[in-house]
This record gives C-alpha cells, structure tokens and sequence, in this order.
C-alpha cells in the first residue's frame, strides 16, 4: 500500500512498542466546541489518555495528508482555522486528493484509525438518526461505519439532540453491538439515562476488549459502541434539556438548515440556550469517555 500516513512523533513510538495507543477524532474541536474551548479541551482530553496510560492519536487531514496523532502546533492551528471541512466516509478522500484541510467525523477516524491498526476510539457522542427523519431521511453515516469498520468506540451514546428510539433501532439492524457500560439502560449524552433498555451491559474494560478481540476472531466486520454515562456531577436532567433541544431544532428546521450543518447548528444553539452549560457536560464527558478508552487500548495491547 503506498498510502502514506503521518504520525505524531508519540504515535510513532508507541506504534513501534505496541504501546495502547486511543484514536481521537477532530471535528468536535472544529465543529462541535467553540474556540477557545475547543484546544483546551482536545489537550486535556489527550491528556486523559496520557494519564491512564495510553498515547493519544487525534486524526485529521492537514494539506492533504492523513495525520494520525497531531503535533502540539498542529492541533492548535487546527482549533483556530475556520476552513476546514467536516469529513465523513464520502469526503475523506477528495479533500486528501485536493491537498484540503479537514477534521474527521466519527466514521472518517474510525476509517483513518483502523488503517493506523488502532482498535479503539473516543469521542462525545455519534452520529445518529435525526428527529424528523422520516421526512428529512438525515441518517448519519456514523451508524453505518459502526457496521462496517471494527473499532471499538467509546461515547456517551448518540448525541441527545437525535431520535434516539430510531437511532438504536438502526444499530440493531446493521448488528452493532451496542454496550452499556455499568448500567441497564443508554446513556443519553448529556444525561446519564435516557430510559431506553440497554440491549447489552459490561461492567469492565476487559469484558469490552475481550468481546472485540471475539468479533476478529469470527472475522465479523463492523466495530462496538460502547456507551458510557456521564459521570453524576456533571449531567444536566432530561427535564432540563428537553425543551432547549425542541427549541433548537424548531430553529433549524424554520432556517432550513440541513445536511453536514445541522449537528453543529444544534449543538451551538443549545450551547447558547444552557449559558455555556451543555459544553461544561459534553467536556466532562468526553473526558471520561477518553479515560475508558485507555483501559480498554491498554486491554486490548496487553492481549496482542
Ligand atoms: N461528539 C461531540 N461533538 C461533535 C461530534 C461528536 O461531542 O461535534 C461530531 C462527530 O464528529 C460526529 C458528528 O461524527 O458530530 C456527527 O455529524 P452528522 O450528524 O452530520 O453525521
Ligand atoms: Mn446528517
């Protein structure tokens, strides 16, 4: 293969030590956080992984090429650039042929993790089935790349801004195993439950890392979500939320944004709505989803 992937001096490393090494994905620092929150939380998420243990990789394409773990200067060059892409499965490629910038989405990192051989992911929350789906048919291609690509990735569930009835329904028919971590029902993001029955719970980094070492040895494509509540202190109530997210989308939709602008669109707004409140849990809980990721890398590594 004559791709040729960049590396961060400390990817590298660990690459060379089988070291656990955590994918991280960029289009939450470009699209998802406001500067100069953003940089802040994409080092102390890094940071995370450091501390239990594990090298990070953030991925995003720079001048055309896929880095896979970015420099210091790097990364914050990238939190501050106001032009670059959002890319997904379909776009990853003609930025790279073009020479582009762009940060990847869930699915692309997935892609650009397992070439990089990295079997484990962190970020907020995925991609899902919008409300209003039936009529707009806004279906991240998140949930397909969880079918088809075998990383195991760690967020608080789907975005709560999402059908979350219908985005399960759509893992469950494209056969994702979709894991609960400590307890019976998901995660709704920026709450610990949304009150939907979790089809599977694991109580340990170990039970994650064994089932997916598992699914290679069946050969069976497509990846795990694993989905890790909030941690208490930080939630915001359901109750809380409920009408700032019907707000925001009723905005969305009487503004006519669609496609790649909407999940940004929403998270902006309802970051507006809260007085900075939504942010505050979703830092919170990509950093818990990044330190669960460590132990996982660092399961999976130790078995190899
Ligand atoms: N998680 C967050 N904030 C985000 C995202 C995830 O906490 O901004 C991004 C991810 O990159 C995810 C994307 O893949 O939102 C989903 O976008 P869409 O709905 O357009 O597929
Ligand atoms: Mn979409």
């Amino acid at each position: 293969m004559n791709l040729s992937i960049a590396y961060s001096s400390e990817v590298a490393a660990a690459r060379a030590n089988a070291a656990p090494i955590v994918a991280l994905e960029s289009t939450i620092i470009t699209h998802g956080m406001p500067h100069p929150q953003n940089i802040e939380t994409a080092r102390r998420v890094e940071a995370a992984v450091r501390s239990a243990g594990a090298v990070p990789a953030t991925i995003a394409v720079l001048g055309g090429t896929l880095h896979v773990g970015l420099e210091a200067a790097q990364l914050d060059r990238l939190a501050r650039a106001g032009d670059v892409a959002k890319l997904s499965r379909a776009d990853l490629a003609v930025c790279m042929a073009r020479g582009g910038n762009g940060a990847t989405t869930v699915a692309a990192t997935m892609i650009a993790a397992h070439l990089a051989d990295i079997p484990v992911f962190a970020t907020g929350g995925i991609g899902g089935v919008h409300r209003g789906a039936e009529a707009s048919f806004d279906i991240s291609a998140d949930l397909h790349e969880l079918a088809r690509t075998p990383v195991t990735v760690v967020a608080a569930g789907a975005k709560a801004i999402l059908d979350l009835p219908k985005t399960f329904e759509v893992l469950e028919t494209l056969g994702v195993p979709v894991i609960a971590f400590g307890q019976d029902t998901l995660p709704a993001f920026w709450s610990r439950d949304s009150r939907l029955p979790a089809p599977l719970r694991m109580e340990t980094a170990a039970e994650i890392a064994a089932s997916h070492r598992m699914r290679r040895e069946l050969g069976l494509a497509g990846g795990q979500l694993v989905a890790n509540p909030i941690p208490v202190a930080d939630e915001i109530p359901t109750g809380v939320l409920a009408p700032v997210i019907a707000q925001a989308q009723a905005e969305a939709e009487a503004r006519n944004i669609a496609a790649k602008a909407v999940t940004p669109f929403l998270l902006q707004r309802i970051f507006e709505l809260t007085g900075g409140r939504s942010l505050d849990a979703n830092i919170a809980l990509v950093l818990n989803n990044a330190r669960l990721a460590a132990e996982i890398a660092d399961e999976i590594a130790r078995a190899r």
